[in-house]
């Protein structure tokens, strides 16, 4: 695999130049705080819309849409798991993310997809793990995959960045 389909910035997914970005949402896809509420700002009010005909999405699973006004075409919703110990599967759970995320970009024929560090703001998830399964699994996907081209992990401040930096440098 070539070492620049994996890549990390610290900055703002909605400020991001990709053609899918990745939303840390709920199960009612109808927004809230944190990153989801950054994306359903930048996109408008016309993602809101969407996101109330697509029946909510469990934990672990994905769900896609437009990206009305962002620069991204799509806007993918995946809802991760409350971290309580790690002894209720959320590290599969948070796994799952990344593998439904990656399948739909991929059916998408999505070349460049930015995720944020799903699950490790409110939902608590710690962020070295969450950073070691985030990358895993998507070296895991990208070997047997051509598409998406290139993932972008976005750190929004400077313990994210370090997380995924260590991981990135194994
Ligand atoms: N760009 C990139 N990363 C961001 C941004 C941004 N604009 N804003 C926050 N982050 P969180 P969760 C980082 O809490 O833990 C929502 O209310 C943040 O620093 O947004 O999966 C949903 O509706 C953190 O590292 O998502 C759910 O109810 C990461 O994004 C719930 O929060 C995720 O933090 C989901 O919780």
């Amino acid at each position: 695999m070539k070492k620049n389909r994996l890549e990390i910035i610290k900055g703002d997914i909605t400020h991001i130049n990709v053609d899918a970005i990745v939303n840390a949402a709920n199960a009612s896809l109808r927004g809230g705080g944190g990153v989801d509420g950054a994306i359903h700002k930048a996109a408008g009010p016309e993602l809101l819309s969407e996101c109330e005909k697509l029946n909510g999405c469990d934990t672990g699973e994905a769900k896609i849409t437009g990206g009305y006004n962002l620069k991204a075409k799509y806007i993918i919703h995946t809802v991760g798991p409350v971290w309580f110990g790690g002894y209720r599967d959320e590290p599969e759970q948070l796994a799952s993310c990344y593998q439904s995320s990656l399948k739909l970009a991929k059916d998408k024929k999505v070349r460049t997809i930015a995720f944020p560090g799903i699950s490790t703001g409110v939902y608590g998830f710690p962020k070295d793990l969450a950073a070691v399964i985030a990358i895993n699994e998507t070296r895991r996907f990208l070997l047997k995959n051509s598409y998406p081209e290139r993932v972008i992990f976005v750190a929004f401040d400077d313990e994210s960045f370090e997380a995924f930096r260590k991981i990135l440098e194994l």
